[in-house]
């Protein structure tokens, strides 16, 4: 005899289609809020076209987004930035100071800089030196689009970043781990390279505190330090600028920093990854898997004495 319990009828039969579909959504996104509810107010959505770069890589899942991350300006454990960062971290109004090697630096506000440029999705692997990695949908401009407006001179070969460090905002860098404030750096033509993203949001909503608000770089080629958050400066150089992991471990880490599983770091080895959500690790591929794209950047150079 077969004997029908109440579970045994599939939502789906009992409301349409579209209505429980709507259902599970909203039910993922209000466990989501309960999660982090202060970050979830301030993000808003974003008008982005869907970009031409995608992954046939399962994507991260938003919860671990912008619950696992690194923000030493907001404590060393993963947690804690989505903790502290969220009601602490102001990014209205925001202004990123373009400074150096350039005809036209000056003092910009977040619209002017971010409002004449198309945003656009763009799907990237990224790849922490701690050897884990994810699959994150950013929206952003590319890089070169921004920097081009400043017109950077023939001096200009390098390229500086500079986070906020503000003792007020931040409770992190009352600890000495990092030499504040957090600085990175490109080379010109790295900085150019088209993959090159300044990001502003992610999953089609702007950036929560913790992952960088409200304006950030991507490098997904590179290992996950190179993209620094919540940008307040932007330096044209002609020297090589000095980077905040390498002042704190040169032996550690290098100005170039590019995956690359032939390059052990020293306390540890870089030939796999966890990519978050799954249990077997997998290979770390050269360049993060965009070796096509980038490697010719580096032709002629020996990457084990320029990591
Ligand atoms: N200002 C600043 N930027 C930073 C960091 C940081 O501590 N401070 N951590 C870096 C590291 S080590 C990683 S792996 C990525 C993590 O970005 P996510 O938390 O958005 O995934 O941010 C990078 N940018
Ligand atoms: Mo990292």
């Amino acid at each position: 005899m077969l004997i029908r319990f109440k579970g045994d009828i599939a939502p789906s039969e009992i409301t349409d289609q579209r209505l429980y579909l709507d259902r599970r959504r909203f039910l993922a996104l209000s466990a989501a809020a309960t999660m982090f509810p202060v970050g979830r107010a301030e993000a808003g959505p974003l008008d982005y076209a869907k970009g031409a770069i995608t992954l046939d890589e399962k994507m991260t899942t938003l919860e671990a987004v912008t619950t696992y991350n690194n923000y030493y300006e907001f404590g060393t454990d993963k947690e804690d930035p989505a903790k502290t960062a969220p009601g602490r971290l102001k990014t209205t109004p925001w202004t990123v100071w373009v400074e150096g090697e350039c005809a036209k630096p000056g003092k910009v506000a977040y619209d002017e800089l971010i409002k004449p440029h198309r945003l656009e999705e763009r799907i990237y692997r990224m790849r922490c030196v701690e050897a884990w990695s994810m699959v994150i949908p950013w929206v952003g401009v590319p890089l070169a689009d921004v920097l081009k407006r400043f017109e950077p001179n023939s001096r200009a070969k390098y390229v500086e970043f500079t986070t906020l460090a503000d003792p007020e905002q931040m409770p992190g860098i009352r600890s000495r781990v990092l030499d504040w404030p957090y600085t990175e750096g490109l080379r010109m033509d790295e900085a150019m390279q088209p993959l090159t993203l300044l990001a502003v949001g992610l999953y089609g909503q702007q950036l929560l505190p913790q992952n960088g608000a409200p304006i950030r770089l991507v490098v997904p080629w590179k290992y996950g330090f190179k993209s620094i958050k919540s940008i307040v400066k932007i330096r044209f150089t002609e020297t090589q600028p000095a980077t905040a992991w390498n002042k704190s471990a040169p032996r550690e880490y290098g100005f170039y920093s590019n995956v690359n599983p032939a390059v052990d770091h020293p306390r540890w080895s870089q030939a796999k990854e966890r990519r978050i959500g799954e249990f077997l690790r997998r290979e770390t591929l050269p360049f993060n898997g965009y070796a096509d794209q980038v490697a010719g950047l580096y032709a002629g150079m020996d990457l084990k004495a320029q990591f």
